[in-house]
C-alpha cells in the first residue's frame, strides 16, 4: 500500500527547532489548494511543509515547494509602472500608487460615459481577490464582463457537467471505486491536488481497475491496467458506441433511469438512427470493436464505477458532445454522486466580503459578452474571440481591458491576434508578479502579491465541502498590493468608498465566514474546516438542471437551436499529406502553466520542454532521441527538442506546454529556455461552449 512519507518531527517541535512561528496556509500555485504549514522567522520563510492532518497528508509537490522562490525573485515587479515606450518594447516608468489609481478611476469614468460600463473587460487566470472586483466593477460600476480563463481550460467539460448533471465541477471518489475510466485526463502528471494523486494510487493498489483513454501513454496510463490509445479527437465516437452497447445489452440501471433522468427513449432512438455501433466507432477511433464491447460490459457490471474526462477532450472542436457522452455513461449505469462515483460536490456557503444593498447595485443594461457574442450557454468568456470584439467593436466596444494573473498574450492560441488586440484597445492594465509578455503590451502594470503575502478564504475542491484560508505571513516587497486593497483605492475614487471599509483583512474575512459557522480565529489555527460529506444529495435536493433530473436530452440545448442529444462530428482539423501529424499537448509535471519558469529550483529539474514522437515516425524522419526538430503548422514553425517514445500513437506528437516564454522584460531565469508553441495554433472556438480547441492543429516535422 502506498503510504505518504510523514515528517518525523511534530509541527511544534519543528517550530521550536527552527525558532520560527508556524502559520497555517494554502498553496495557491494550482487551483487545488493543498493545506500548508509555513514557518517564518525574522520576516523570512524558513521552512514549509504540507499539513499532516489535511488531505494532502504532509506533502507538497515540487511546484508548491519551489513557489517560495517567487517571494524573493529579484525579477518581480515592485512598483506600479506606466508605459512610456512602444507596446511590447519594455519601456516603463515608475509611478506612485495614487497616480496609478487616479489614472484607472479617470478612465473608468470616461469609458462609462462614452461607451457604457460593459466596455470594461476584466480577465483573470486565478481568482485570489477577484470577489472584490465583482463587487466593485460588476455590482457597483455595472460591467457584466468579469471572466476567468475557462475557455482555455475546462470549458467543454464544465458545460457538459452543467448540462447533464447541473453541476459546475464534479470530483472523483476513487477511494470507494472499483472501475475508473479516465478520458483525456492525466492526474498523475498534472495533479488536481495531491490528495487526488494519493487516492488514485491507493485505489489502483487496492485493485480498482483503471483504464486510461489517451493517444499518449501518459503518466496515468503507466499506472493503469489498460491503456486505450485512441485516435485524437475521436472520443465522442467511442463514448457514444459504449452508450449504445449499454442500451442494446440492457446493462442500464433502470431505477435510476426512470426516477432520475430525462430523455432516455429519445437517446436510444438517436443511437439507433445514427448507427453508433462499436463497429462504426472502431473505424473512427481505431479502438477495436471487441475492446469497446468488453470495456463497456466491465464498466456497466462493476459497481461502483466512474467515467471522467478532462482537457484531452475539450482540446478538440467536437469535445463538448464527447464530454457529455462520457457523463451520460455514468447516468445510464446509475453511477452518479454515490460512493465510488463522480461526486457532485457540495460547497461551503462563504458570504460576501463586501455587502452592497440591492438598491445600490447597478443594472446591467447590455448582456454579458458571451451572450452578446452568440454563446448563450457558455459558462465563461469565449476568450479566443476577445481580439475580434476589441478590433471590430463586435458585439460591442471594449475599451478598457484589465488582465489579472493572466498571461493572455502567450497562453491563448494565435498570440498574434492577442497582440493586435492590445494595440487596438484604448487602455489596458496588467496586474502580475512579473513584467510578463502581457504586461509588456499594457499601458499600466501593477505589482501583485504572492499567496504568501495575502489573505484569502476559499472553497476547496475536495470531495466534501471545505473552507480553506490563506494568511499573509510575509510582507510584500516594494509596493506590491493585493487586489482587495486596489479595489478599495478605486472604490474611494469612484464614490463607492463607503462599502469598502475595513481596517484589516480580518474584518472582511470575519464577514465572509458568518454563514459558515466557524470563527476566523479557529480557522486561522486549523487552516481548514470540513463540512459534512453527503452522497446522493439529489435524493433530497434533485439535480440543479432545469428539469431537476440528469438530462440525457437537453431541452435547454434544443431551445437555443443546438442538438439536444450528443452527436459525433469529425474533429475540425484532419492531418493530411502536407501536415501529416497531429499536435497534442500535456502539462509539465514540475511546472505550472506559464508561471513557474523563472524559479531556479524547477528550472534545474526541467529547463526546457520537448516534443514526444513515436519511434517508427522518428525513424522515418531520421530523428533520434535528444535531437532538435522543426515543427511547422499552417500558422508558424518552431524548433523543439525531441524525445522518441514507443508510447505515443504513430501520427501524433505531444508537446509540453509552458516554456519558451523568452521575451520577459524581467525573467532572467526563464528567458530563452525551451520552445514556445502557441504561435502554431489557430483559434478554434467550440460553437456552443465557446471553449478554445488547442489540439485542432496539424503539423509537419523536419530534422534540423
Ligand atoms: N504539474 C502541473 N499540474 C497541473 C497543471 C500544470 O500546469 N502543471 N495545470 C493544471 C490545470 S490549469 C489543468 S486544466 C489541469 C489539466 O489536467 P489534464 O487535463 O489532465 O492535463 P493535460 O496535460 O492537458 O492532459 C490532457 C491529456 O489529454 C491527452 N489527450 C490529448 N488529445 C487527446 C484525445 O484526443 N483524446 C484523449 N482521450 N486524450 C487526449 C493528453 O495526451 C494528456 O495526457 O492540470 C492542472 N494541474
Ligand atoms: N499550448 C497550450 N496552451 C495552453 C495550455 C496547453 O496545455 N497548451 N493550457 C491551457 C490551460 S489549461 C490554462 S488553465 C491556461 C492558463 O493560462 P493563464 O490563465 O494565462 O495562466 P498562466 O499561464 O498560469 O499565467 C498566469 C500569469 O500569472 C502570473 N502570476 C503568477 N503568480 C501570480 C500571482 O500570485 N498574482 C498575480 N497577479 N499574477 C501571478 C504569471 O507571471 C503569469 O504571467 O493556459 C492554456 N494554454
Ligand atoms: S498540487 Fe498544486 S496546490 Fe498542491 S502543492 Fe502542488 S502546486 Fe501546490
Ligand atoms: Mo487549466
Amino acid at each position: 500500500m502506498f503510504e505518504a512519507k510523514r515528517s518525523l518531527n511534530k509541527d511544534e517541535e519543528l517550530a521550536a527547532i527552527k525558532g520560527a512561528n508556524r502559520t497555517r496556509g494554502l498553496c495557491f500555485v494550482c487551483p487545488f489548494h493543498c493545506v500548508m504549514d509555513y514557518y517564518v522567522k525574522d520576516g523570512s520563510l524558513v521552512y514549509q511543509k504540507g499539513a499532516d492532518d489535511a488531505a494532502n497528508q504532509g506533502s507538497r509537490c515540487a511546484k508548491g515547494l519551489a513557489a517560495s522562490q517567487l517571494v524573493t525573485d529579484p525579477d518581480r515587479i515592485k512598483f506600479p509602472l506606466k508605459r512610456v515606450g512602444k507596446r511590447g518594447e519594455g519601456k516603463f516608468e515608475r509611478i506612485p500608487w495614487d497616480e496609478a489609481l487616479d489614472m484607472m478611476a479617470d478612465k473608468l469614468i470616461e469609458v462609462k460615459e462614452e461607451y457604457g460600463p460593459e466596455a470594461v473587460l476584466f480577465e483573470y487566470g486565478r481568482d485570489p481577490g477577484v470577489n472584490f472586483v465583482v463587487h466593485l466593477l460588476s455590482e457597483l460600476y455595472g460591467t457584466p464582463n468579469i471572466f476567468g480563463h475557462t475557455a482555455l481550460c475546462e470549458m467543454d467539460r464544465r458545460l457538459a457537467a452543467l448540462t447533464v448533471y447541473g453541476h459546475v465541477y464534479p470530483v472523483r471518489d476513487y477511494a470507494n471505486c472499483n472501475f475508473a475510466m479516465l478520458w483525456g485526463y492525466n492526474p498523475l502528471n498534472a495533479p488536481q491536488g495531491l490528495y487526488e494523486q494519493r487516492e488514485l494510487i491507493n485505489a489502483v493498489d487496492r485493485g480498482m481497475k483503471l483504464v486510461v483513454v489517451d493517444p499518449v501513454f501518459s503518466t496515468t496510463a503507466e499506472k493503469a491496467q489498460e491503456w486505450v490509445p485512441i485516435k485524437p479527437g475521436t472520443d465522442g465516437a467511442l463514448a457514444l458506441a459504449m452508450c449504445r452497447v449499454i442500451v442494446e445489452e440492457d446493462l442500464c440501471d433502470h431505477d435510476f433511469l426512470v426516477n432520475w433522468t430525462s430523455g432516455f427513449r429519445q437517446f436510444r432512438e438517436h443511437l439507433r438512427e445514427r448507427n453508433y455501433t462499436p463497429e462504426w466507432a472502431a473505424t473512427i477511433t481505431e479502438v477495436e470493436a471487441d475492446t469497446i464491447i468488453r470495456l463497456t460490459r466491465e464498466f456497466a457490471t462493476t459497481k461502483p464505477a466512474l467515467m471522467e474526462n478532462f482537457k484531452g477532450l475539450g482540446n478538440y472542436d467536437n469535445g463538448l458532445d464527447a464530454s457529455r457522452a462520457v457523463y451520460i455513461l455514468n447516468a445510464l449505469t446509475g453511477n452518479v454522486d454515490g460512493p465510488g462515483n463522480l461526486i457532485l460536490k457540495d460547497w461551503v456557503p462563504l458570504g460576501p466580503a463586501v455587502s452592497i444593498p440591492e438598491e445600490a447595485k447597478a443594472k446591467n443594461e447590455k448582456p454579458p459578452l458571451p451572450v452578446a457574442m452568440g454563446y448563450p450557454l457558455a459558462p465563461d468568456l469565449p476568450s479566443g474571440l476577445v481580439p475580434k470584439a476589441i478590433m471590430e467593436d463586435d458585439p460591442y466596444p471594449i475599451k478598457f481591458w484589465i488582465l489579472f494573473h493572466r498571461n493572455k498574450a502567450m497562453t491563448e492560441a494565435d498570440p498574434g491576434a492577442q497582440k493586435r488586440a492590445f494595440d487596438a484597445v484604448e487602455f489596458s492594465v496588467c496586474f502580475d508578479l512579473y513584467l510578463s509578455e502581457t504586461a509588456l503590451e499594457c499601458d499600466l502594470v501593477l505589482p501583485a502579491v504572492t499567496f504568501y503575502e495575502m489573505a484569502e478564504l476559499k472553497n476547496n475542491l475536495t470531495l466534501h465541502p471545505q473552507t480553506v484560508i490563506s494568511q499573509p505571513i510575509l510582507d510584500p516587497p516594494g509596493e506590491c498590493l493585493p487586489l482587495s486593497e486596489v479595489c478599495k483605492g478605486l472604490a474611494q475614487r469612484l464614490g463607492y468608498g463607503d462599502y469598502f471599509q475595513w481596517e484589516t483583512w480580518e474584518d472582511w474575512a470575519t464577514r465572509q465566514l458568518e454563514p459558515v459557522g466557524i470563527s476566523l480565529q479557529e480557522l486561522k489555527e486549523r487552516g481548514f474546516c470540513d463540512g459534512e460529506m453527503r452522497y446522493r444529495r439529489y435524493l433530497t435536493d434533485g439535480f440543479a438542471t432545469p428539469s431537476g433530473l440528469v438530462e440525457i436530452y437537453s431541452e435547454n440545448f434544443e431551445k437555443h437551436g443546438y442538438n439536444p442529444l450528443p452527436e459525433y462530428r469529425e474533429p475540425k482539423v484532419i492531418p493530411d499529406d502536407g501536415y501529416p501529424f497531429r499536435l497534442v499537448h500535456q502539462k509539465s509535471s514540475v511546472h505550472k502553466q506559464s508561471k513557474t519558469q523563472n524559479l531556479p529550483l524547477l528550472m534545474e529539474i526541467e529547463s526546457e520542454n520537448w516534443m514526444e514522437i513515436n519511434s517508427a515516425d522518428a525513424r522515418n524522419l531520421g530523428i533520434q532521441d535528444g535531437d532538435y526538430a522543426e515543427v511547422e503548422s499552417p500558422q508558424a514553425k518552431a524548433v523543439i527538442k525531441v524525445k522518441v517514445r514507443e508510447g505515443v500513437r504513430p501520427g501524433v506528437v505531444c508537446v509540453r506546454h509552458g516554456h519558451g516564454f523568452g521575451h520577459w522584460g524581467l525573467g532572467s531565469v526563464a528567458k530563452g529556455k525551451g520552445t514556445y508553441i502557441n504561435t502554431l495554433l489557430a483559434t478554434s472556438v467550440n460553437p456552443i461552449s465557446g471553449g478554445t480547441a488547442l489540439c485542432e492543429c496539424k503539423v509537419k516535422i523536419r530534422r534540423v
